[in-house]
């Protein structure tokens, strides 16, 4: 008969309770058991507590969604996270316990959490638990002994990739890898418990992690380890730092390695770049939260899609769906475009299967869960459908009306258009509830980046189940109200326009894109124009020109290209030249000629001008047109607007956004520089009026 205790809290987030001598600790911290200060006071009582001769073994355990999520990150910089014990300190006093300590993992145990579970003696993990130090992700190392530990427990060489690449495994992974010791389908606890009973033999020495001495390099090269992390990557400094670190574990007693570890955590962990790496990490959960909505509402179930047009967009985006494992029909009436379509999803799987990122396995799968289809009838048993046909608002019309004829009461309808008015797209059909906007970013089945554009009678369950379904295929949902480009496309336009009146004032297209690569920018705004298609901006011009203000200033560079037939990468010439079946930029004085033509015609002088400048014409360009549509209520949030272009525009995560990056120049600053734009370059300068206010308030963020 098996005697348990009753249950006791040892803290607000601890619980603790014995059952036949094994003390469990279950942590219960909502929503990840994250290592915050109620944590480790309780599982430092908890340990005490288990000090008592009738106690034979320990159980760690999680409540909730998983084992443990990490360290708090939510308590990083305040008060709670220094009170004591820290997490080395609770770490020690649960390897001084010697007794058999088992970390029963569900779900997840990530970060600090896997550390906790590296200090017990054994680790028993369910089927499905996703394990792993992700820290460099938000700009960090593993601060709690991973790098010291883990590549004592699998190797150096597993060790690092894990670590540096901050990747998560399964937990049959986990096992094959030996950082769990058991991978199993049941209760985690029971296993743990069952384990302790029976196959501990009483006072046997429990392993221990630490007692190991410094591992073999493995073969591991770290200085081209160190070499080979990209200048550009979010996340550098955190990467060479685990690098460093996990070396430091080939090389040192475990105690000297923790030090290094601990140092180079304390280094990074207040760095402007972890600062910023945190806001996204933050930023992306909140922007699926949509305020005026009851957070009660029950998203309508996605079970099949169907998605129109073979081409680009649409064999991105049915590959997205398929990813996420979400059956879709790949619709187009002209079969060899359908064709192409077909051959363009087998050819990138196959691709990924070369580059080890699918198995052939999974390439088959996904394959299969994309039907071809030439007859739109398909999209009667559709749940969610996507239109990425022509971004022609008659053709767009012209769908939509068959999907009201032929789609089933409920369906979601949406529209991947990437700037058109998804109102007037609404209004053309009888049931403009169900109408929504999902803009994908190309490649769509790469790009983390889903717009979901929010028309004004949208239902409340139609967001929801976009924001949903975009979580379920992986992708980082913004909710956008309906405006010419919504965020970023909308954004990207004052953005262009001063890169392109630079052009004119002396500045070179490969100059501007060094300096705004050099600001982190993943691609140059002339490199990303080649890249796009400088037709698909000339179509937008020439259908807004009737609208554009005459009296303000226009570059024509652009269009002067344009009708040159220079449409960038696709035609081997845009604002670069381009060697047969090459994507390397190359400088064009064909360009050169057009720009100064330009500025000659249009009585514009040319000047040195500083780098700092096209840095601040260019982003500040960004930072004020986020202010008028966070203003003007278009995006939800500041850091919606940051979500936005770290996750579509390439805009540099350690630096968190555009508005993140306002808010560190100090808006003050920023307003002050933008006046000075005003009172040089007109009205396009006038300044948001919610900048205005916040700085007339005294604010440091535009929230
Ligand atoms: N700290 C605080 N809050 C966290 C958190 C964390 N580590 N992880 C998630 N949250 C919040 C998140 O903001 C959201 O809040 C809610 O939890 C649900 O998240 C010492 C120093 C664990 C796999 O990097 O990967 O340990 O919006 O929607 O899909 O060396 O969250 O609901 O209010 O993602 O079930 C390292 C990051 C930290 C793990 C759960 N750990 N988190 O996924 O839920 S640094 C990580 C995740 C560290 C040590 C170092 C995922 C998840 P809200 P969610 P989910």
């Amino acid at each position: 008969m098996s005697e348990t205790t009753q249950i006791v809290d040892l803290s607000p987030t601890v619980q603790y309770e014995v059952r036949d001598g094994v003390a469990v600790i279950r942590l219960a911290n909502p929503p990840v058991n994250g290592l915050g200060d109620t944590i480790r006071t309780g599982l430092s009582a908890g340990i005490a507590a288990s000090r008592d001769d009738a106690i034979c073994g320990v159980v760690i355990v999680g409540d909730g969604k998983g084992f443990c999520g990490g360290a708090d990150l939510r308590q990083f910089g305040t008060p709670a996270a220094v009170v004591k014990p820290s997490v080395s300190e609770v770490f020690a006093q649960i390897q001084a316990l010697r007794k058999p300590v088992v970390a029963a993992i569900h779900g997840f145990a990530l970060g600090g959490g896997l550390e906790l579970a590296l200090v017990c003696n054994y680790r028993i993990a369910q089927t499905g638990a996703r394990i792993g130090l992700p820290e460099v992700n938000v700009g960090l190392l593993p601060g709690a002994g991973g790098t010291q530990r883990l590549p004592r427990l699998i190797g150096t060489a597993e060790a690092l990739t894990l670590i540096q690449n901050g990747a998560t495994v399964t937990a049959s992974r986990a096992a094959e890898l030996g950082i769990v010791d058991y991978c199993v389908t049941g209760d985690p606890l029971d296993a743990a418990l069952t384990f302790l009973s029976n196959s501990v033999p009483e006072g046997s020495a429990a392993p221990v992690i630490d007692d190991r001495p410094p591992v073999s390099r493995d073969g591991v090269d770290f200085d081209a380890a160190r070499k080979a992390v990209r200048p550009s990557t979010r996340n550098r400094v955190a990467q060479l730092a685990a690098i460093d670190a996990v070396e430091a574990a080939t090389t040192h007693p475990i105690e000297d390695g923790l030090a290094l570890e601990r140092a180079a955590f304390v280094r990074l962990v207040d760095s402007p770049e972890a600062q910023a790496l945190r806001h996204v990490f933050f930023a992306e959960k909140e922007a699926v939260k949509v305020a005026d909505i009851d957070r009660a509402t029950v998203p309508r179930p996605i079970n099949r899609v169907a998605v129109i047009g073979s081409g680009t967009m649409g064999t991105g985006i049915a590959m997205a769906f398929a990813n996420g494992g979400v059956p879709a029909d790949l619709i187009d009436q002209n079969v060899d475009a359908l064709d192409r379509g077909v051959a363009t999803i087998r050819r990138n799987y196959e691709a990924s299967a070369a580059k080890g990122r699918l198995t052939t396995h999974q390439v088959e799968q996904r394959i299969a869960l994309i039907e071809p289809s030439l007859d739109l009838d398909t999209v009667s048993s559709a749940d969610l459908v996507v239109e990425a046909v022509f971004e022609d608002m008659t053709v767009k019309k012209e769908v939509f009306a068959k999907l009201d004829a032929l789609c089933k009461p409920g369906t979601v309808l949406a529209s991947n258009t990437s700037r058109l008015d998804v109102d007037e797209l609404a209004r053309s059909i009888s049931r403009p509830q169900d109408v929504i906007g999902l803009h994908f970013f190309s490649p769509a089945n790469v790009m983390k980046l889903l717009e979901v554009v929010r028309g004004e009678v949208t239902a409340d369950d139609v967001v929801v189940t976009s924001l949903a379904v975009a979580q379920k295929i992986d992708k980082v949902p913004v909710l956008s109200k309906v405006c010419e480009g919504f965020i970023g496309n909308r954004m990207l336009s004052p953005y262009r326009r001063e890169a392109d009146f630079l052009l004119e004032e002396g500045a070179t297209p490969e100059r501007v894109d060094h300096v705004l690569q050099d600001f982190g920018l993943a691609m140059g705004p002339f490199a990303m124009s080649d890249l796009a298609g400088l037709d698909i901006g000339w179509a937008a011009r020439k259908r807004l020109a009737p609208s554009r203000p005459q009296h303000l200033r226009y570059s024509r560079v652009a269009d002067v290209l344009c009708e040159g037939g220079r449409f960038g990468q696709k035609t081997a010439a845009g604002y670069y030249r381009y060697e047969a079946g090459s994507r390397l930029p190359v400088p064009d004085p064909v360009v050169e000629q057009v720009i100064r033509r330009c500025a000659q015609e249009d009585g514009i002088e040319q000047r040195e001008i500083a780098d700092a400048e096209i840095v601040d014409r260019c982003i500040l360009a960004l930072v004020n047109e986020g202010a008028k549509i966070l203003g003007e209520g278009i995006a939800q949030r500041a850091s919606d607007i940051d979500v936005v272009y770290v996750d579509g525009y390439g805009f540099p995560a350690h630096r968190g956004g555009p508005m993140y990056y306002a808010q560190s120049l100090g808006l003050q600053e920023v307003l002050r520089r933008i006046r000075q734009f005003e009172a040089v370059h007109g009205e396009y300068w006038s300044p948001a009026p919610l900048l205005e206010q916040a700085v007339r308030d005294g604010k440091t963020s535009f929230q």
